[in-house]
């Protein structure tokens, strides 16, 4: 178990070649490829997320401890046999139209992974009629949009209208979130929920999927 920690530890600290070193031996030692994956690696980026909901991590830490844990996901996971990770729940994330920021949208994307769902990341600048196309196609649990713009956030409420209009709405869970979006707004939107930090948006996704 000790091994483990290490490896959660090197995580919280962004450390890609020590996590790529303690995952090879932790792999040598025996250690079961899931429990590193569960027990050391998201176990350590559990961490982040709470610390940097708290305030206590800043966004280019949380980049660099997503970096080291993905470098040993990609040691562990061709290991693992179809089935031994079970999905946690599709999410699909996007930047609404006419909106190019993204490293906000990015880091619920990582919280989101490390907790073990599956991620459609759909990048910026993201139509109503894109984001209605997509939903259809991968049928997330959630859909994840994200505005930084005062002009852009309402295209929130404009991909919904789409979505009721298709038909679409009442299949998914929709959040958002942005630093002008505010819980007032997405009730207005009806949206399901907002987020004011990735590792907010995280916990809220998978208590949306629980209902
Ligand atoms: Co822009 N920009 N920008 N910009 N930019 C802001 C947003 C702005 C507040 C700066 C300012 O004037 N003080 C301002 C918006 C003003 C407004 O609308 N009220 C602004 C402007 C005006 C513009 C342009 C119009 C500038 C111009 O060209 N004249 C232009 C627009 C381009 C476009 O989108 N069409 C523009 C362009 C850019 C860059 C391309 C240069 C760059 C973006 C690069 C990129 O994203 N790849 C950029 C940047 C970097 C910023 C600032 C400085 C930083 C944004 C950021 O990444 N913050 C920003 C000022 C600021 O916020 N201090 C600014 C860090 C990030 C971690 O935080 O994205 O808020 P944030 O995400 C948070 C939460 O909001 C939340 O979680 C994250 C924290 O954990 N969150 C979610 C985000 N999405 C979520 C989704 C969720 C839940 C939570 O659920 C789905």
């Amino acid at each position: 178990m000790a091994d483990l920690e290490n490896i959660g530890n090197a995580v919280i600290e962004g450390n890609v070649d020590t996590v790529k070193e303690l995952t090879n031996k932790a792999l040598e030692d025996g250690q079961e490829p899931l429990s590193i994956i569960k027990d050391g690696l998201i176990g350590g980026m559990n961490v982040v997320g709470k610390r940097f909901k708290a305030g206590d991590m800043f966004v280019p830490e949380v980049l660099m401890a997503a970096k080291a844990m993905k470098s040993g996901m990609e040691i562990v996971k061709p290991l693992l046999t179809e089935g031994d990770m079970p999905s946690a729940g599709k999410i699909m994330i996007g930047t609404v139209s006419g909106d190019l920021h993204d490293i906000g949208k990015n880091l619920v994307g990582m919280m989101v992974e490390s907790a073990g769902l599956e991620l459609i990341n759909l990048g910026v600048d993201i139509s109503a009629e894109e984001f209605a196309e997509e939903v259809k196609k991968h049928k997330p649990d959630v859909l994840g949009m994200s505005a930084l713009l005062t002009t852009t956030m309402l295209e929130m409420k404009n991909t919904i209208e789409v979505l009721e209009e298709q038909g679409l709405r009442d299949n998914i869970k929709i959040i958002v979130g942005g630093a002008p979006v505010t819980q007032d707004f997405a009730d207005e939107i009806g949206a399901d929920g907002w987020a004011a930090d990735a590792a907010s948006a995280k916990d809220l996704a998978i208590e949306l999927i629980g209902k």
